[in-house]
């Protein structure tokens, strides 16, 4: 057998950890869940059939080893993490779970011997979009680490019954259609349909004194949604170790009254029910700008109040005090999404266990923690007030009484800057009031963390700098990262398997092991063997093309790769100006000798969005029109890939060659893209920007293209009074790009068409400074197609680029996380 083959790495050293179950066992037990489980004729199942059954027979083994990883936490007492996001993107579960478990090789021997190979049945498997992008997907890389690194930890969130959109491009514009992953069943959860939360909202608050003459608080009138627990394994590799990820659904409470069946108005209850589930019906498809929408915040409170009454069930267990809470919990904030936990963890302690309030923020303050993923000031949360009293009149209050005291103290400490107050306080005054949900999030944890070194010190230097003058010790970074497995091993089994055969698999489990690899990137056979491997997966990204978009591409043109969300700040719009640049070139002299490259584009914009939607529908008459055009040939081509998702970033992540990290200096966080491109080999090219930073501090800046403005030059040029109009007036290449698509160029139909994209760049500020890097950006790009042209250099710099991307392991980022934040060990 070839040992490059996906088949051969399914074997590899499989027999170092235990998979205890043969072929035939695997096999028996699928054929017994087609019967049994699904109540199908097991003599002949059909192909999603037989998913269903595997995915059944997996869950069997994921069960027995996550109890007994649930009484290894019991036994050692250990203090717990829960990791609360709103969003989680965990992908297709089937490849991910049987290389955790070290099952695959007899996976693909059952289902051969059933009639099936393991891509066919992979093939059914939809993923659960239940997350928008980098948020969601970290916290799915993040909880694949805890659990490899045997992390006593869950994951908590909301099963939302419709995820991300399913985007579809009709007439070269996104149109959204409903994502309805559960319609044929969940085979990896265990619905707890006994196991339920009451979560309540609106009602009053009343104010009264109990027998010892102190002030009570009790919420009255309201209505109450049951939670319902969907618990989702996820496997350590190949350790035994399992976690949970806890989402809750929601169920109508009226289910559960008599009333409900006996009501005269049969009808009306009904539609009550209804309304009621509605609150995990569906995700917000925002990502980095919320909307301040009722029913959102009421997602919010679900996933918190749900979990909170779960982290308490749990903790009273142990019959301790509470003052031992923060000892034996850390309840780690995604994002601010879930922050309203602050409060309802002051309300549980106040209002119920009857805490002195001192003693209970004692205890709020030591158990919470927070990251924060974004600097864009549209994307900080806020609530109107008014909404927020409504929904949730309680926790306004203690919100209200947590800032009475934060500023009381915060004028003690910085007496002469009254200015101060206000620019911190948890509520924003204006003509509408806002509960600020980053304040509260800052002022409710002990730690606050950026997710890559420049993001952390923006957040010192601008957007938190006062917090950070008040609180300098809650302040840290906390580098994202990937998770090898999936980002590698999985997404990419012949490169991972040539990385093996050479270095051995600790690189699994321990990604600097990568390292080893250098020496072989000047062995002219090894170079050679890599560059196969790549070529073998641009070549099946071809097929992938050719068969859903009909478009022809050459698979040793350069690959230039931009996927992720549309937002203008990631600059979708700078490429496809330097797209139009090369065709005029190619116009103006065919023989200009351009390298031929295929420009590879995808990314879900925001519904609402207006010209995130506008740049997609302009990439794809851009795209018509160089596609379609005779002088152009082989040497240029421009793909959209419909709905980019968690697998069709698994096709993308190894085919490319260069990785369009390009967004303005100082507005990506982080990004994670980046990092699973390098991992595969590309080559990025990028701005001073997030995480890019510090690949370079790694990869070295022979091995990676960085252009563009810095963080501070942007801020300069913006206070000086950036004016992109200098730049259309000087750079006639640039000039003639613009011209061509507000005359019309891309859209004869309708000349008009993009107009107002071209409007944005030069009469209205050009936000995100487009202009201002574009010239910067194309010379880097000419530097990348005259590097691709050499490719034994390419080779050398691509492995290089895997070699030296230990560090953006999810693996060392939960390990410092336990360490540095939470003070957790393994199990
Ligand atoms: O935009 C950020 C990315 O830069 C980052 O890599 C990712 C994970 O940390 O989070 C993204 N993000 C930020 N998604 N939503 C937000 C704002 O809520």
């Amino acid at each position: 057998m070839d040992s490059t083959t996906p088949e051969a790495l399914a074997g590899m050293r499989e027999t170092a950890s235990p998979a205890t179950l043969p072929a035939d066992t695997l096999k028996a037990d699928i054929l017994w869940h087609v019967l049994y489980s699904l109540g199908r004729d097991n003599e002949r199942p059909d192909r999603q059939t037989v998913f269903r059954a595997l995915a059944l027979a997996l869950r069997d083994r994921l069960v027995e080893k996550w109890i007994a990883s649930q009484r290894a936490i019991y036994a050692k007492s250990s203090k717990r993490v829960y990791y609360l996001s709103l969003e989680f993107l965990p992908g297709p579960f089937l490849r991910q779970n049987l290389i955790a478990l070290g099952l695959e090789k007899e996976a693909r021997d059952a289902l051969t011997e059933l009639g099936f190979t393991l891509d066919d049945v992979a093939g059914e498997e939809w993923e659960p979009g239940l997350g928008n992008g980098g948020l969601g997907r970290l916290a799915s890389c993040y909880l694949d680490s805890m659990a490899a690194l045997r992390l006593p930890a869950y994951g908590y969130g909301i099963r939302y019954a419709f995820g991300i959109f399913h985007q579809l491009i009709r007439d070269g514009q996104q149109v959204e259609r409903a994502d309805n992953w559960l319609r044929g069943g969940q085979h990896w959860e265990f619905e707890r349909t006994h196991y339920m939360h009451p979560v309540r909202f609106y009602g009053s608050v009343r104010e009264w004194v109990d027998e010892q003459g102190r002030l009570r608080h009790t919420l009255e009138g309201g209505s109450t949604v049951m939670a319902m627990a969907c618990d989702m394994f996820i496997p350590g590799y190949r350790n035994d170790y399992v976690l949970n990820m806890r989402l809750w659904a929601a169920k109508s409470s009226r289910e559960f009254e008599f009333s409900f069946f006996n009501t005269g108005d049969y009808i009306g209850a009904v539609e009550k029910k209804i309304r009621d589930e509605n609150i995990s019906m569906v995700l917000y498809p925002n990502d980095e700008a919320p909307e301040g929408k009722e029913l959102r915040l009421k997602q919010q409170f679900f996933l918190v109040s749900a979990t909170m009454q779960d982290i308490v069930r749990r903790f009273r267990k142990k019959g301790v005090a509470w003052d031992q809470f923060p000892r034996k919990n850390v309840i780690h904030l995604n994002e601010t999404h879930p922050a309203v936990a602050i409060p309802e963890l002051m309300r549980l302690l106040v209002d119920e266990e009857l805490l002195p309030w001192e003693e209970a923020w004692y205890i709020c303050v030591r158990t919470f923690a927070y990251t924060n993923h974004t600097v864009l000031p549209e994307a900080l949360e806020v609530w109107p007030e008014e909404l927020f009293r409504k929904v949730l009149p309680r926790h306004l209050q203690i919100i209200y009484e947590i800032n009475r005291r934060f500023l009381h103290d915060v004028r003690r400490q910085f007496p002469h800057d009254p200015g101060l107050l206000a620019r911190v306080s948890l509520i924003h005054e204006g003509e509408q009031r806002f509960v600020r949900m980053s304040h509260l999030a800052i002022v409710g944890s002990f730690s606050v963390n950026g997710v890559s070194a420049h993001h952390s010190n923006i957040i010192k230097e601008s957007i938190f700098n006062e917090f950070y003058k008040i609180f300098p010790e809650r302040f840290n970074n906390k580098t994202n990262g990937i998770t090898p497995r999936r980002w590698l091993r999985q997404c990419n089994p012949t490169l991972a398997w040539l990385i093996t055969e050479h270095i051995g698999t600790e690189w699994l489990t321990d990604l600097e092991q990568l390292k080893k690899l250098e020496p072989y990137a000047e062995s002219a056979g090894f170079q050679k063997a890599w560059m196969e491997v790549r070529l073998r997966n641009k070549q099946k990204l071809a097929e992938y093309i050719h068969a859903k978009n009909g478009i022809t591409i050459l698979p040793e043109s350069l690959y230039d790769v931009h996927v992720k969300r549309f937002h203008e700040y990631k600059r979708q719009l700078l490429n496809i100006l330097h797209v139009i640049t090369l065709y005029n070139r190619i116009r103006r002299d065919p023989d200009a000798g351009i390298v031929p490259r295929t420009f590879i584009f995808g990314g879900k914009a925001a519904p609402g969005y207006y010209m995130a939607k506008h740049i997609i529908q302009l990439i794809n008459a851009v795209g018509y029109t160089i596609n379609t055009d005779p002088r152009v040939g082989d040497m240029l081509k421009v793909v959209f890939l419909q709905n980019y998702c968690v697998t069709l970033a698994e096709r993308i992540m190894p085919a490319t060659d260069l990785s369009e990290q390009i967004s303005t200096a100082g507005m990506e966080a982080s990004g994670t893209g980046n990092m699973k491109f390098a991992l595969n080999g590309a080559i990025t090219i990028g701005t001073h920007d997030g995480a890019n930073i510090e690949m370079l501090e790694h990869v070295g800046d022979e091995n990676l293209f960085l252009f563009g403005l810095l963080s501070h030059e942007v801020e300069d040029l913006r206070r000086q009074g950036y004016n992109p109009r200098t730049f259309y007036e000087t750079d006639s290449e640039l000039r003639e790009v613009l011209d061509m698509i507000s005359g019309g160029y891309f859209s004869p139909g309708d000349p008009h068409m993009f107009r107002d994209i071209v409007e944005s760049l030069l009469n209205h500020g050009d936000r995100y400074m487009v202009l201002a890097d574009f010239r910067s950006y194309a010379y880097r790009q000419q530097d990348a197609a005259r590097a691709y042209l050499d490719q034994p250099g390419w080779a050398r710099r691509s492995m290089l680029n895997t070699a030296r991307m230990g560090f953006f392991s999810s693996d060392r980022s939960m390990g410092e996380y336990a360490r540095d934040i939470w003070g957790v060990e393994g199990v």
